[in-house]
């Protein structure tokens, strides 16, 4: 049985119709939907034991704070994380991208040098910004080629000894590329620099491993990957988190404060200021038990072929584009297209008559979109539920309204 046919059923949102047509949602990328699991496990901690965590010597207090620490040794074992330390939960990508640029910003001196690359979105590209113009680094960026991947060779030449950060994202948002994480890295260490990977768009879609990535730091939201919003996760290497002070400071975080100055709390709580998000790391528990279940490499088989199958039909139509990685190489769950005569947001909107939902726009990635020559993209993503059916609706309707025009 296909993936979506043993999964559809679990997402009640998909019955949903929408202008008169079943919903076809192909904007998981943007944010995925949920199954009842989820929703039914953050309904049960709401309804029998929510409390604050670490805090309350009560028997609701310490429910509460097993169930988040649960989540912690959930997230563990679905990175390949080597101890629960190295998992912080934060607010999400932006938040916990925003915290390493922070904590790591107060380690920099003029004249140091910060690396991203082309494809970043915005969350893995203002921080930055802000941190070079507080302590006077500088920002480079690594180019992308035509066929969607980076300049690998452009990487070695603006590597140097001053270069402290390379930051990138595993897959790109809107190219769909899957960037080689363990070559960077191993580039990236060889000059000195932590690595920091945006892996927003990796966790719902592939198999993750920290171990073999290598990576210093690894970022990523839950409401992309069936769980719930407002929480994430910020993996930091042990000896990495161990020698940085904490970038923000607030409750729980601290072992002893005097007027002046404190003693930090142990990892991972140091980086965990004020009440965290409980009911939210319940719902990623179950997120992670789902995917788990399904298998995370059947997950990316599945998303993969969709992805091939989107690929194939809209770039057989006359007059659209569609961009990254060509057929036969490997990419995440999205694929960005434009159809000539057309702009993206009216492309959504003429889909969205239809039933079908695709996001349209910069897609928070505007040097991209320069560096494709265009002012934005529609995009189509997918996740476990979405159906090679639903991709033949798509392109059905890409046809039609090039046949309109
Ligand atoms: N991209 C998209 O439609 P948050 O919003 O903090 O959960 O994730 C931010 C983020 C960071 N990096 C990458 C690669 C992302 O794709 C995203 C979120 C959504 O593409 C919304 S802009």
């Amino acid at each position: 049985m296909r993936l979506d046919e043993t999964t559809r059923g679990d997402f009640p949102i998909l019955e949903r119709v929408v202008n008169g047509r079943r919903l076809v949602y192909l904007d998981s990328a943007a944010s995925s939907q949920r199954p009842r699991t989820v929703i039914e496990a953050m309904t049960r901690y709401y309804e029998r034991s929510h409390a604050n965590v670490h805090r309350s010597i009560h028997t609701l207090g310490e429910e509460a704070t097993e169930l988040y620490e649960l989540a912690r040794d959930r997230v563990q074992r679905f990175i390949g994380a080597a101890a629960r330390e190295e998992v912080v939960f934060t607010r999400g990508t932006t938040d916990g991208l925003g915290l390493v640029a922070e904590t790591i910003g107060r380690t920099l001196r003029a004249g140091d040098e910060i690396i991203v690359t082309e494809v970043e979105h915005h969350s893995n590209l203002i921080p930055w910004q802000l941190v070079a113009r507080d302590r006077g680094a500088q920002l480079k960026a690594v180019p992308v080629l035509a066929d969607g991947s980076l300049d690998l060779q452009a990487l070695d030449r603006l590597l140097s000894p001053r270069t402290r950060v390379v930051a990138f994202a595993h897959v790109s948002n809107v190219l769909g590329t899957i960037i080689p994480v363990a070559e960077i890295v191993r580039r990236a260490r060889t000059a000195g620099a932590l690595t920091v990977v945006d892996g927003a768009q990796a966790a719902p879609h592939l198999r993750l491993d920290m171990s073999a990535l290598g990576c210093d730091f690894y970022v990523f939201s839950s409401h992309k990957m069936l769980g719930p919003t407002g929480i994430g996760v910020l993996y930091g290497r042990r000896a990495v988190l161990d020698s940085l002070e904490p970038g923000r400071g607030g409750s729980e975080m601290i072992k002893e404060v005097w007027i002046d100055h404190a003693q930090w709390n142990d990892l991972p709580w140091r980086f965990e200021p004020g009440t965290p998000p409980i009911a939210e790391a319940v719902g990623l528990t179950a997120a992670i038990e789902y995917l788990e279940k399904l298998g995370m490499d059947r997950v990316a088989e599945h998303e993969g072929a969709l992805a091939a199958r989107a690929v194939k039909g809209l770039g057989a139509l006359p007059g659209v584009r569609v961009f990254g990685p060509p057929v036969g190489v490997p990419r995440g769950a999205v694929v960005a297209f434009a159809i000539e005569g057309l702009h993206p947001h009216d492309v959504a909107a003429l889909l969205d008559a239809e039933g079908i939902a695709v996001r349209a726009g910069h897609h928070c990635a505007m040097p991209l979109m320069r560096c494709l020559g265009v002012v934005g993209t529609s995009r189509a993503s997918f996740s476990v539920y979405s159906g090679p059916d639903e991709v033949d609706v798509l392109v059905d309707a890409v046809a039609g309204l090039r046949s309109k025009l």
